[in-house]
């Protein structure tokens, strides 16, 4: 039997559907900007968004990159939660390869950067100082237990964006769960930033690919940034149709993957030995409480032995991700065999 995957949304293997839609997609040589399936793709993204343009990148990791590249310059500064994925998880890219500067601030456990931290953060027009040019901020929050960031807020942060004359951009690797966690449209989410990407990876399922949306001559930048970065695809309308399926079928679905996670926290909750902490979206991240003899690496491997797959993040932590091929029945038998590992071993 195939294991209960709960390491990632990023394990979501494609639909039926998408495999369908691969085989059939018409291609042609993107980087010369003729392939029309991701010309269409990236319409349909630009559309959902609400933005002018869109750009389909290999992943969330350049569609980051590709975005701080075409913003900053060397040398420039960009404001960025400490917990967020482009600080923690992007191999330090925007310094490495953009020379752009992270100005850290500390992310709130609501996800936030505080605005009167932002504000403080702004560099005044003096030789001595890197020049302020960007805030970026991610929405859901990874980190913070997926928790999703609010148009009010993000409203905010725009209009601090706009009164310092900076840019504002989105890691919306999981923007259409926080549009279903919030009952709002996508677009109202990312109204006030300059640019957004958005993973299809992940709980949309597609099997590769990210968006990066913005203005056309945004994108017209980040175009060229991604072709530096090695990320000029040439057929690549076999993904972007895998790409087109998963914005036109998944995104509102997602809400029984929180559905889910709610069931998962729930019944994991009631297991003596854990806690769990609160559950906005697919994200379930829980602890093992002192009194345990197990590490979480051991439980790991214990859970594994019993066909369930989940991330230890140290010694004490777990995170647990629900998606499309995560049914009732697996959270029931994940929860059987964490039972079975914690209580009756
Ligand atoms: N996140 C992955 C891991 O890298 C941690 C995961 O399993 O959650 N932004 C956010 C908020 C992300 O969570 C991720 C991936 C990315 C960007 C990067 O996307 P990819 O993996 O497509 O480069």
């Amino acid at each position: 039997m195939r294991p209960i995957d709960l390491r990632s949304d990023t394990v979501t293997r494609p639909t039926p559907e998408m495999r369908e839609a691969m085989a059939r997609a018409e291609v042609g040589d993107d980087v010369y900007g003729e392939d029309p399936t991701v010309n269409r793709l990236e319409a349909l993204a630009a559309e959902r968004l609400d933005k002018e343009a869109a750009l389909f990148v290999p992943s969330g990791t350049m569609g980051n990159l590709a975005a701080l590249l075409a913003h900053c310059g060397r040398g420039d500064e960009a404001i960025i939660g400490d917990r967020q994925h482009t600080f923690l998880y992007e191999q330090g890219g925007m310094a490495a390869l953009g020379g752009i500067m992270p100005h850290l601030l500390s992310n709130q456990p609501d996800g936030t950067l505080r605005l009167a931290d932002i504000a403080a953060a702004v560099r005044g027009d003096d030789a001595h100082f890197p020049r302020t040019r960007l805030i970026a901020l991610e929405n859901t929050h990874n980190a913070c237990h997926g928790v999703p960031l609010t148009p009010e807020y993000t409203a905010e942060v725009g209009a601090l964006a706009r009164c310092h004359g900076l840019r504002l951009h989105i890691d919306g690797a999981r923007i259409f769960n926080a549009a279903a966690a919030l009952n709002v449209d996508a677009h109202t989410l990312v109204a006030p930033a300059d640019s957004v990407t958005f993973c299809l990876s992940k709980g949309l399922c597609a099997p590769v690919g990210s968006v990066l949306c913005g203005s056309a001559a945004f994108i017209a930048e980040a175009r060229r940034a991604r072709k530096v970065l090695g990320g000029g695809m040439r057929q690549a309308g076999i993904l972007a149709a895998a790409g087109i399926v998963a914005l036109e079928r998944m995104t509102d679905r997602l809400r029984e993957d929180h559905a889910r996670a709610q069931m998962l926290a729930e019944g994991l909750a009631a297991i003596p030995g854990i806690e769990v902490a609160p559950v906005f979206t697919n994200l379930v991240y829980f602890s093992l409480t002192a009194e345990g003899a197990q590490t979480a690496p051991e439980v790991a491997a214990a859970l594994a032995e019993r066909g369930v797959l989940i991330g230890p993040r140290d010694a004490r932590n777990f995170r647990a991700v629900t998606h499309y091929w995560i049914d009732a029945a697996a959270i029931t038998r994940a929860l059987a065999a964490m039972q079975d590992v914690l209580v009756s071993a």
